[in-house]
């Protein structure tokens, strides 16, 4: 059977997902997209899907009969409307992340599938399928560096567009760090400060950049995170992980050692959808078969919760200046709870 998905939100991680499913994964197809811009969405699909259905909004897609599970690739800001409207129609959805861009609109994600009963959502974090990630985790859950004190990490984007603002270096950058330690140490957060080192000049005027998130988790870790996002010189993820033992660090995606003119090199990556694209790519496939199996895996929707909290907790630091708490609501038993 192949699956006929509906896409919300043809940008640029919108249309790779498309041109993913009908180009590089198996299983699926895409039947209908959308966009706010119309035009755009009649473009991507002529591109990679020509001749299906372009409704006029999301709601639209999502209720179409021939549409049997939703991706949704729109901007943050409208997620949570669209899996909501997704859960009501009892439709498989796979949300880009942020899940939600308020911790309050993915809890009410939370409650309405908890209300369903079983999971028909997918949170698009990434990292936890990436074989580098995978490593790290492995490693550390064999006790190689004994238990784990501190991570030292990074997140440094080559630049960032005008739409861009001081708040989305935690709901939109910084939110796969939240993510992919939560899931690398089996551990949550509770609390959080953000400091503002000197600007960049490089950055625009309305955006502070760059900032250090230091987190607290319920062990004792603690976490430093730098998110610079107009670095200049590429796309750049690091993650160190200091524990009793040792250090363990996340390996660089593989490049070519070039020796000429009496320097060594290797290139740095300056695309985000390079730089994760065999993750993304197991990732959406994982969706795919998980949905045929009527077993979803990867990020719940209380995995997207539990990162919007600490997001929410990250905005008021860097606001306030102050240590901010992180607190969660009771867990439901849908997630383990
Ligand atoms: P983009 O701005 O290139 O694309 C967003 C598209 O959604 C635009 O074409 C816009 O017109 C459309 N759109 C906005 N509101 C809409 C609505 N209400 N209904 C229908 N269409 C609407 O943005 P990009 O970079 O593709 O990001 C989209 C989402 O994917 C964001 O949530 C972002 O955080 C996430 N993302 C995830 C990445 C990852 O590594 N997992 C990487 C990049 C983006
Ligand atoms: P798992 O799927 O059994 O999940 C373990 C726990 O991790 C669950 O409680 C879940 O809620 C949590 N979790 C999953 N994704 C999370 C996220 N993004 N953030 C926070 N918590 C998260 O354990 P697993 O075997 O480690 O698999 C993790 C995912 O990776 C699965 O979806 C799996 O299908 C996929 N996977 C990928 C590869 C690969 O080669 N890339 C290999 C095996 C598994
Ligand atoms: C973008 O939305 C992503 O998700 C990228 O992975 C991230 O590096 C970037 O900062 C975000 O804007």
């Amino acid at each position: 059977m192949t699956l006929k998905i509906g896409v919300i939100g043809t940008g640029a991680i919108g249309e790779d997902h498309i041109r993913r499913c009908m180009q590089a994964l198996s299983g699926a197809e895409i039947v209908a997209v959308t966009d706010v811009n119309l035009d755009r969405a009649r473009e991507v699909a002529g591109k990679y899907a020509p001749g299906v259905k372009v409704p006029d909004d999301g709601e639209s897609l999502i209720a179409l009969p021939e549409v049997e599970a939703v991706i949704v690739t729109s901007w943050g800001g409208t997620h949570a409307r669209y899996v909501l409207e997704a859960i009501r129609h009892k439709k498989y959805v796979f949300c880009e992340k942020p899940l939600a861009t308020t911790a309050e609109d993915c809890l009410k994600i939370v409650e309405a599938e908890a209300a369903y009963g079983r999971r028909l959502v997918q949170v698009g974090f990434m990292r936890p399928y990436d074989t580098g990630y995978r490593a790290l985790k492995s490693l550390i859950d064999k006790g190689e560096i004994g238990e784990v004190l501190m991570i030292h990490a990074a997140h440094r984007n080559q630049r960032v567009g005008a739409n861009y603002k001081t708040d989305m270096g935690i709901t939109d950058t910084l939110i796969h760090e939240l993510d992919v330690f939560r899931w690398m140490l089996g551990d949550d957060y509770v609390s959080a400060q953000v400091i503002f080192p000197r600007s960049s000049s490089k950055a625009m005027a309305h955006i502070r950049d760059p900032q250090i998130v230091l987190l607290e988790t319920k062990k004792g870790i603690r976490i430093d995170v730098e998110i610079f996002v107009n670095c200049q010189y590429g796309y750049d993820i690091k993650c160190a992980v200091v524990g009793e033992l040792g250090e363990a660090s996340l390996p660089m995606p593989p490049a070519v050692e070039l020796r000429k003119s009496a320097a060594l090199s290797t290139e740095i990556m300056t695309d985000w959808k390079e730089r994760f694209i065999a993750a993304y790519d197991v990732e959406l496939q994982d969706f795919i078969n998980g949905v045929k199996a009527d077993a979803l895996n990867g990020a719940t929707s209380w995995d997207g919760y539990c990162a919007s909290v600490a997001a929410d907790a990250c905005v008021r630091a860097q606001e306030t200046g102050q240590i901010e708490k992180i607190d969660m609501t009771a867990r439901p038993s849908l997630y383990g709870g």
